[in-house]
């Protein structure tokens, strides 16, 4: 997006286009806190509406061997908020680059969400992100501590800001993964059509 800023492309935009550029660069370099926030809330009501009540071929069914159904991203989702993102959070601030975090379990939903209904897991998600965001509200955290430092077990030193982004970044992943996975159950169902949908060629994604 910066390459193309003094590219003479940009000249032939409207300027309502150029205005969303604007917009994104500097959207680029910024963290705040809010905008995260707005993302964090919004999560937990955007996947109730979308998995509750819906015929188990949606929730259930994954994209083969050892991948996720919506249930186990649900189940995911709810392992990041009690043993991942607050935790860390107070790692970065109680202890800074000194102590690592504990690394990310990815596959400790298979035995902590497997006696529940999907409609229980929305609902425990639901409660720990509320949970979990006063409690994030309640640290008043001001620009200063937004560039305080810890350890990741893998990536090495990380700022609380790049943490925070993250855990909304990690959201979205998760948005996308479902809307990939409940999208294949369809993709003989679709015949020809699938040639047209971007969503059953992507091959874009990280690991769970
Ligand atoms: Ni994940």
């Amino acid at each position: 997006m910066i390459r193309n800023f003094h590219s003479p492309a940009l000249g032939r935009l409207s300027p309502t286009r150029q205005a969303c550029i604007y917009v994104g660069m500097a959207n680029l370099t910024e963290f705040s806190l809010a905008e995260a926030i707005a993302v964090l809330t919004r999560t937990p009501p955007t996947l109730n509406a979308l998995l509750r009540g819906l015929p188990n071929i949606w929730v259930r069914c994954n994209e083969g061997k050892d991948t996720w159904s919506a249930f186990d991203i649900v189940g995911h989702l709810i392992v990041g908020e009690r043993t991942d993102w607050m935790p860390r959070v107070r790692i970065v601030l109680e202890d800074g680059e000194a102590r690592s975090f504990e690394p990310f379990d990815r596959f400790a939903q298979v035995k902590e969400s497997h006696d529940k209904s999907l409609e229980q897991l929305l609902d425990d998600f639901a409660h720990l992100r509320k949970e979990n965001l006063v409690a994030l509200q309640a640290l008043n955290l001001g620009p200063e501590d937004l560039t305080r430092r810890g350890r990741h077990p893998a990536l090495g030193v990380v700022t609380l800001s790049e943490l925070l982004a993250t855990w909304a970044v990690h959201d979205l992943t998760h948005v996308h993964q479902l809307s990939r996975v409940m999208a294949h159950q369809y993709c003989d169902a679709v015949g020809p059509w699938s040639a047209y949908l971007g969503v059953l060629q992507c091959a874009g994604h990280s690991a769970p």
